[in-house]
């Protein structure tokens, strides 16, 4: 077995570039990994990571690489958090499983109630845990046509909600998470997304006409009385984090009340602290009847929940819902090492710090750069759209230029969007400041070798 150095934040907070990217020792593990991994499977970046804490990344060459992707929005309280590290070893040494639906433990019922006390909405909730995101999504989507007994799901463009055969079909992009892959599960239509960039008329009509268009298609084409569930990520994540103009989610979330549709918001991505409050939709004051959460709610250990109205989490019968592991006591343990990290250390107030130090430098950027069509985003989660300049054509190969430059020079960045040319941001929200500052400096050097 390897032995690795200790991570955490005590790994000096700087990027040190010991070989160039990658080094040996990583290109050693890609042609090893050749023979070994499925193809299938694919890593953004080319080097192999051996210890991380902290806002940074450090590879098996010795390289310290500046981390903007925190496992995509996943280790938020930091990579190997101590409250994490800590619990998670004293859950690990005392039992690492007995199956939730065999003999019950106190972490589950604790991580459900925290859940059901930090999601938006004072009113009664339940919830329940599994092993994935996907999972999760498909999850909700079980509950909501349970308790309506109804079939149909409304998903939007430019959706990701996973990649199992029911969350496939409510993602929307096909390559590479789709092609090849079906037949797809029935009963899920599409409706336009409010992407202000990219609405027909720009984004004061994105503004105005988006929710009408929404509830048009789904009237005519759907019939509301037929909708189990409206699904829809708050900020969408993998898609090209798509940020509605405010009023549409609340115009979202009324309409499905008034037509007795579960509105069920996936905040795996953008959901614990994240945009810089609990949850994306408390920023206007959203309650969905549903949200599934996952991703940093563990600080990397693999846990997603679906919480929600009691009414509906209860309308399940005994035993319709679980799992083998969904809920695992070392992943609750390392959840409630994460909760506790966010709220000791106001990890939202730093998401949102975060963005005040980002977006300006990132709008003089585009100022300089008018292959930056947009910059947007809320708290830590923040994205440049690149296109050909003066059009919206998407330009995805700047954007994979400008990340294979940050990667070259130690600075892990991501990429997302339907036409793969956005860059997204979503550093551990404890980075230090002065890493945050010189990661945006490496992205604006980034940007002069296009
Ligand atoms: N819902 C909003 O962002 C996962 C996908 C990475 P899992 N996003 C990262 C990839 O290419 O597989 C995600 C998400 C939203 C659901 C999911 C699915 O979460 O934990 O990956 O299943």
């Amino acid at each position: 077995m390897t032995a690795f150095p200790a991570g955490g934040p005590e790994l000096p907070q700087r990027r040190n570039l010991v070989t160039e990217i990658p080094g040996p020792a990583s290109r050693e593990l890609t042609a090893r990994r050749a023979g070994a991994v499925a193809r299938g499977v694919s890593s953004v970046l080319p080097v192999y990571v051996t210890a991380a804490g902290g806002g940074v990344l450090v590879d098996a060459d010795g390289n310290s690489l500046i981390d903007f992707g925190s496992g995509i929005a996943v280790t938020s309280v930091g990579n190997a958090a101590p409250r994490v590290a800590s619990r998670v070893a004293a859950q690990a040494a005392a039992f690492t499983h007995t199956c939730f639906m065999v003999a019950p433990y106190e972490g589950y019922v604790e991580v459900c109630e925290s859940l059901n006390r930090l999601t938006p909405g004072t009113h009664e909730k339940r919830s329940a845990l599994f092993n994935s995101g996907a999972e999760a999504v498909e999850n909700a989507i079980k509950i909501a046509r349970y308790a309506t007994g109804r079939s149909a799901v409304v998903a939007f463009d430019h959706a990701y909600h996973g990649r199992t055969n029911l969350t496939m079909a409510l993602t929307a992009k096909n390559m590479p998470y789709k092609q090849g892959f079906g037949p797809f599960a029935a009963e899920i239509y599409r409706v336009p997304m409010a992407y202000p960039l990219r609405w027909p008329d720009g984004p004061d009509a994105c503004r105005a006409e988006a929710l009408g268009v929404v509830k048009s298609l789904i009237h005519a084409q759907v019939g509301e009385s037929n909708v189990a569930a409206v699904i829809i990520e708050p900020i969408q994540g993998e898609g090209g984090f798509i940020v509605p103009p405010e009023g549409f989610l609340a115009g979202l979330a009324a309409f499905c009340a008034d037509n007795g549709i579960v509105f069920i918001a996936d905040e795996i991505q953008s959901g614990f602290c994240r945009t810089g409050d609990w949850f994306a939709c408390s920023h206007e004051g959203v309650v969905p009847d549903l949200i599934t959460t996952g991703k940093a709610i563990a600080g990397g250990l693999p846990l997603a929940g679906v919480t929600g109205r009691a009414s509906l989490m209860d309308a399940v019968h005994p035993g319709g819902l679980g799992g083998t592991y969904g809920g695992n006591p070392v992943a609750c343990a390392a959840a409630l090492g994460a909760i506790e990290t966010m709220s000791a250390e106001d990890l939202a107030g730093r998401a949102r710090r975060i963005g005040d130090v980002m977006l300006p430098r990132l709008r003089k950027l585009a100022g300089h750069f008018p292959v930056i069509a947009d910059v947007r985003g809320r708290g830590a989660m923040i994205a440049v759209e690149l296109t050909h300049p003066g059009t919206l054509e998407p330009d995805a190969a700047a954007t994979a230029a400008v990340a294979s430059a940050c990667h070259k020079a130690g600075l892990a960045v991501l990429t997302c969007g339907t036409f793969g040319n956005v860059l997204r941001f979503l550093p551990p929200l404890v980075i230090g400041e002065d890493l945050l500052e010189e990661g945006l400096g490496i992205l604006e050097d980034a940007f002069g070798t296009l």
